[in-house]
């Protein structure tokens, strides 16, 4: 049995999943980390390189991976890419200047073959600022229908300071993770 297989198989028995937070700097993919481990969220600096937390959510392990979304350290992005099986790309809904530059990143990353089999959670986040674009705006100015078919991915619109959304997010992406690795809910 070779490594990779070992690693599935102690992988599968702990029921973990390894989920991979990205998206532009400022979207607030520290803030959901924090807020989903009911961390203090007053009080957050920009992620230079990543963050890594473990989650305990329902009966399943998280590593969270968050990586700063900077321009400079996104051609990075890829060192984190092996054995994901949840990408959650955070989008500032209100940031509309940069919506462009979100689309084109958000594409360019889904044509990384050791992504395709990972579930996608879109979290259009920032919903409490007034002028936020609805989930539905976000889809459309994204593109998301272009996606291809073998895809599964979600969008739920959220906010990071309130809290709203995140659990249904979250909810969804470990059952769609769990339907496909651990075959059960
Ligand atoms: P990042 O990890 O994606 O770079 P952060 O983003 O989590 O550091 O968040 C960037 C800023 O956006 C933070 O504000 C944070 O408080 C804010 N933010 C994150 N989510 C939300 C949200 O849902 N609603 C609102 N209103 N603000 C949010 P600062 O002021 O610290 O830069």
């Amino acid at each position: 049995m070779g490594l990779l297989s070992i690693i599935r198989k102690i992988k599968r028995k702990e029921k973990e999943m390894r989920i991979l937070m990205v998206g532009l700097d400022n979207s607030g993919k520290t803030t959901i980390v924090l807020k989903i481990n009911g961390e203090d969220t007053s009080v957050i600096s920009p992620t230079l390189g990543f963050n890594i937390k473990t989650i305990t959510y329902h009966k399943y392990t998280l590593n969270i991976w968050d990586v700063g979304g900077q321009k400079t350290i996104r051609s990075y992005w890829r060192n984190y890419f092996e054995q994901t099986d949840g990408l959650v790309w955070v989008v500032d809904s209100s940031d509309l200047r940069r919506l462009d530059d979100c689309r084109s990143e958000l594409h360019n990353l889904l044509k990384e073959e050791r992504l395709s089999g990972a579930s996608l959670l879109i979290f259009a986040n920032k919903q409490d600022i007034q002028g936020a674009l609805s989930p539905d705006e976000i889809a459309k100015v994204l593109n998301l229908e272009a996606m291809d078919n073998s895809r599964h991915w979600r969008i739920v619109g959220c906010s990071a300071c309130t809290g709203d959304g995140l659990l249904e997010g979250f909810d969804w992406l470990v059952r769609d993770v769990a339907s496909r690795i651990y075959m059960l809910d």
